[in-house]
């Protein structure tokens, strides 16, 4: 039994006002590639199919063609849950419809105990499959009257209905996949993910899903996995943040035998532009520019320069079209020595606007002008000080 597992796509998401549906589309085709190649039995998403529980039209209508792509053209089942960005009501539209396409979307806790048998081709053996779509401890309260109040206790209780699930099923001696969207205690998170609930009290036991054969999770954005291998998040499709700079994207290809020992291999995703942070001063940013033949990814830009510049934005977009984002340390530090005394404020405007000056005329101030300037300023702060 082979399956792909993925998780967090985020389509419509928006980053820096800039819309990333052309990224998520490229990605998303190289999967279907995938998925063509090594022709998994299933295809497992674990949630955050969407970016908001309400997406853009664009959004639905590429989720649209990846899926049938999937389920139609390559005939291969595609089993979804709704991860915490998703409306689970919204993505279970249809469902029951949907199942006989082979379109398993499991969005409301009460399908949890539903699963999906996956057959071999002799139909004696197989895997069996349940989703666990994201729901809050509130929610597993509600759905089954358990009286749980935290996650790691609501993520035990539907562990264990499924474990009786599964025993009390005709398929007791199948191993079991579970789908799931939460974060796993001890791993690791990134800045593009919003919290399940405040101050950590989102975190789940790994052990949870100790004797389940592979658990796909959904939520963090980084490939990992926590306790054993078949632990694991796949990440996101892209990277969703520059604190993701460093990560490589990927989703998961699942070899499970009978026994439901797994072979866990990483496909890689290769994105229409990477997700950098680059710096230095300005100059020689610039410089750089000429023999970067990826110029184009998407930028955060840390100038260390500790003069004023006129329109870096401007000048560094000339160079790079994608800084999304300018920081500039250099002037941080000056504004710290600035704070020191009135004096030393005073000199450092001045300091500034002599820059200033200089980037728009070419010239330094001749001492005439200095002293209108720091007069201005003087008068400035005076009136500052005004009841
Ligand atoms: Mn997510």
């Amino acid at each position: 039994m082979r399956l792909l597992h993925t998780s967090d796509w985020h389509i419509g998401r928006q980053f820096h006002n800039l819309s990333l549906l052309e990224d998520q589309r490229w990605v998303l085709q190289q999967m279907l590639a995938l998925i063509a190649e090594h022709r998994p039995d299933a295809v497992l998403i674990a949630g955050d199919i969407y970016d908001r529980s309400v997406p853009p039209a664009a959004a639905v209508q590429l989720l649209d063609q990846v899926l049938s792509e999937i389920c139609n053209q390559l005939a291969i089942p595609v089993i979804v849950i709704s991860g915490n960005h998703d409306s689970g009501e919204r993505l279970s539209f249809a469902s029951q419809s949907l199942r006989q396409s082979g379109l398993h979307m499991v969005g409301q806790l009460e399908e949890m105990l539903n699963p999906i048998p996956l057959a071999d081709q002799n139909s004696e053996s197989g895997v069996l499959v349940y989703g666990i779509p994201y729901a809050d401890p509130a929610r597993v309260r509600d759905s089954f009257g358990a009286d749980v109040s935290s996650h790691d206790q609501a993520m035990a209780y539907l562990c264990q209905q499924i474990h009786q699930h599964h025993q009390e099923s005709q398929y007791a001696q199948w191993p079991v996949i579970v789908l799931s969207h939460c974060f796993v205690d001890g791993c690791e998170s990134s800045e593009s993910e919003r919290p399940l609930s405040m101050g950590g009290a989102d975190r789940v036991s790994a052990q949870h899903f100790n004797d389940f054969s592979y658990s796909a999770l959904g939520h963090l954005h980084g490939r990992q996995y926590r306790g054993q291998p078949s632990i694991c998040y796949s990440g996101s499709i892209l990277k969703y943040s520059f604190s993701e700079q460093h990560h490589h994207k990927s989703v998961n290809l699942v070899e499970i035998d009978n026994q439901g020992d797994c072979q866990i291999q990483q496909l890689e995703l290769k994105p229409r532009r990477d997700m950098r942070v680059l710096e230095g001063e300005l100059q020689a940013l610039l410089a750089a520019a000429e023999n970067d033949s990826n110029r184009e990814d998407y930028l955060l830009i840390r100038l260390t320069d500790k003069h004023a510049i006129l329109d870096a934005m401007g000048k560094l977009r000339s160079a790079y079209p994608n800084v999304l984002h300018l920081e500039r340390p250099g002037l941080h530090t000056e504004g710290e020595v600035r704070l020191q005394g009135r004096e030393q404020l005073k000199k450092g405007e001045l300091t500034m606007f002599n820059d200033f000056f200089q980037q728009v005329t070419g010239d330094e101030m001749d001492s005439q002008q200095c002293l209108m300037v720091s007069q201005l300023l003087e008068s400035l702060h005076r009136s500052d000080d005004a009841p």
